[in-house]
């Protein structure tokens, strides 16, 4: 594995799973997986974040033996070729995972860290921020001030972290996960809040739902039809670059190559 570029960096995405909102039922498989996660270490990627259950508005959970099935043999064949994050709520699957190969913990229950504290030094961890589960997190979400609550949440969580041994600690306002479009917005537009918190900030805005509102309107669509997934590269590169240039250290995407370049282009 090479060292770590000095340009932004790029997460990505994996899902081995049968209904994420942009990959679902493409990598299920898991040789269709890793060729996937094959392909993304081609064009660019720093890490691959491999997830076995979805967590878009709505999903049910997955039992442990099913996640544990779709991603290990995945995050195995990985882990010698690129840095591997195992994106998961389930301590089962965190564990095995690194037992597996994966360094990283993407946790968006934000509620892990004494697992990765177990594992010691090699392994980090990801707090994400999110409002409830992903069943019921887009039922009228509602905050005093989005960014300082969500803010306000990451820095005790991360603090915790490091409290109990983490060395490794990221936040992310978890963009989409209990948030109307104009929280995603109020979030975008102050990162640098996160970003002065010290904690190194990763972001995920990958062919996100708000994007897909931005994307048709942009089209003169006005009456909130949604651009299809893979119709939203541009938007989802565009707040890649907005979200690198405030200080954003990490961003995790669908789409790599796209990103890397951009990537790179911020790094001047
Ligand atoms: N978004 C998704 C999943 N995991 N992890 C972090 N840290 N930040 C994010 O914004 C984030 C995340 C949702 O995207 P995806 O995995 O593509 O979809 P699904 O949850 O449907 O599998």
């Amino acid at each position: 594995m090479s060292a770590a570029p000095s340009r932004p960096l790029v997460m990505g995405v994996v899902n081995v799973t049968p209904d994420s909102f942009s990959d679902g039922g493409l990598y299920l498989d898991h040789e269709a997986a890793i060729a996937r996660g094959l392909e993304i270490v081609a064009e660019g990627a720093d890490m691959v974040d491999v997830g076995g259950e979805s967590t878009r508005p709505g999903a049910e959970p997955v039992p442990i033996d099913e996640e544990l099935r779709r991603v290990i043999p995945v995050v195995g064949a990985l882990a010698s070729c690129v840095r591997v994050s195992i994106d998961t709520r389930k301590p089962e699957v965190a564990e095995a995972a690194i037992a597996a190969g994966a360094t990283l913990v993407n946790d968006v229950s934000a509620s892990l860290h004494e697992v990765v504290a177990a594992a010691g030094p090699s392994v980090g961890w990801v707090a994400m921020h999110m409002l409830g589960d992903p069943r019921t997190m887009q039922r009228d979400p509602t905050y005093d001030d989005v960014v300082a609550d969500v803010c306000e949440f990451l820095v005790g969580r991360a603090d915790a972290a490091r409290a109990a041994g983490v060395e490794e600690v990221w936040i992310d306002p978890g963009i989409g996960f209990g948030k109307t479009p104009s929280h995603n917005w109020s979030l975008l537009r102050h990162l640098d809040v996160f970003v002065s918190t010290g904690y190194p900030v990763l972001l995920g805005t990958s062919r996100k739902r708000f994007l897909g509102l931005v994307t048709a309107a942009s089209d003169g669509r006005t009456d909130g039809e949604l651009a299809p997934v893979d119709d939203r590269l541009e938007a989802s590169v565009a707040t890649a670059v907005w979200a690198m240039v405030q200080g954003v250290r990490m961003v995790r995407v669908h789409d790599v190559r796209a990103t890397v370049h951009a990537a790179t282009v911020v790094a001047g």
